[in-house]
């Protein structure tokens, strides 16, 4: 297995920023700004290299602004992101329309490394900065007879050349099962490499489950919704039979149309490379949320 990987994470594991300074950022020059605090502990991430961030930046899904990879960093500069409001609505003790400062006010934002693994078959590793899910949702106080989380993403039609031109039902829309959104692996993350997101990337929240397939990993959010129904879900949506609802990064069950057992790696240039995919994305700290499920049914 190229990557050993244990992601024990809890509080306690979280590298001070200073303790920690990638060999490969130093080489690379991209960063520029000193030390960054990579989450999980560099024990507990041995062996995970960061793609750069001219990489993260100029590689990306982003339907709503085009459908090449190259298409969002090139059109995603017209997001509006100014006076961002999250509407959090359904089964919550606090409904309301935040504002993001408020929504995010006392919580933590924490610096965690994952390895990011599309649907498509690449993957690269990200340092995103971000809040877990779960304190969000204790602050705006999830009710006992919410089952499901639903997030939306925004939709700016004037601004959105993949809107305009309908290549998705927008708004695009995600969701995860309570115990999935709860699970401390889950962020909204606000930045990359302590710099806010671009807006390619999400700006300016956007969801990362790591041991899920990236589309899960819905951008620039504008509503979430605690539910007691599995939500619809933009790709299940588009092709039911080729994106399931769970969509946990997988390698023995394979998209119709390709395998799943190995994934190219981002960036690396000549001497880009593939390597297996890992169960959950290597994260086998969830393998317990789905216990009694045949996940090639529930895929
Ligand atoms: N709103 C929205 N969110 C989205 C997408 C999208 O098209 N629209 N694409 C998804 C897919 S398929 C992937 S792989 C990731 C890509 O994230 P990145 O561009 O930051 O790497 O965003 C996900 N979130
Ligand atoms: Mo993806």
């Amino acid at each position: 297995m190229a990557y050993r990987w244990k992601n024990k994470l809890s509080r306690t594991d979280i590298t001070p920023k200073s303790a920690y300074l990638n060999r490969r950022q130093i080489l690379a020059g991209t960063v520029g700004l000193g030390a960054i605090g990579l989450a999980g502990g560099a024990q507990a991430q041995d062996g995970l290299e960061p793609n750069t961030l001219e990489e993260i930046r100029s590689y990306n899904n982003f339907y709503e602004f085009g459908t090449g990879k190259e298409d969002p960093a090139l059109n995603a500069h017209k997001l509006d992101t100014s006076n961002w409001i999250v509407k959090v609505d359904g089964l919550v003790d606090n409904p309301g329309d935040y504002v993001m400062d408020d929504l995010f006010a006392g919580l933590s934002v924490e610096d965690r490394l994952y390895r990011f693994r599309c649907v498509e078959a690449w993957s690269m590793v990200v340092p995103w900065n971000g809040i877990e899910l779960a304190d969000i949702l204790n602050k705006v106080g999830v009710q006992s007879s919410a089952k499901y989380v639903a997030f939306e993403t925004v939709v700016q039609p004037e601004n959105m050349i993949g809107v305009q031109r309908r290549v998705l039902d927008f708004p695009y829309v995600e969701g995860l099962r309570l115990d999935e959104a709860m699970h401390p692996l889950t962020i909204m993350a606000t930045g990359i490499y302590d710099e806010p997101l671009a807006k390619q990337n999400g700006a300016p929240m956007r969801l990362v489950v790591p041991w899920k397939y990236g589309f899960k990993s819905i951008k620039s959010i504008v509503r979430i919704t605690l539910t007691d129904e599995e939500p619809p879900i933009s790709w299940n949506k588009a092709n039911r039979r080729e994106y399931g609802f769970y969509s946990n990064v997988n390698p023995t069950v394979d998209h119709p149309r390709w395998s799943q057992a190995s994934e190219r790696v981002i960036g690396g240039g000549l001497f880009a490379s593939r390597q297996d995919t890992l169960m959950f994305n290597g994260y086998p700290e969830v393998a317990s949320l789905y216990e009694g499920m045949d996940l090639s049914v529930d895929f």
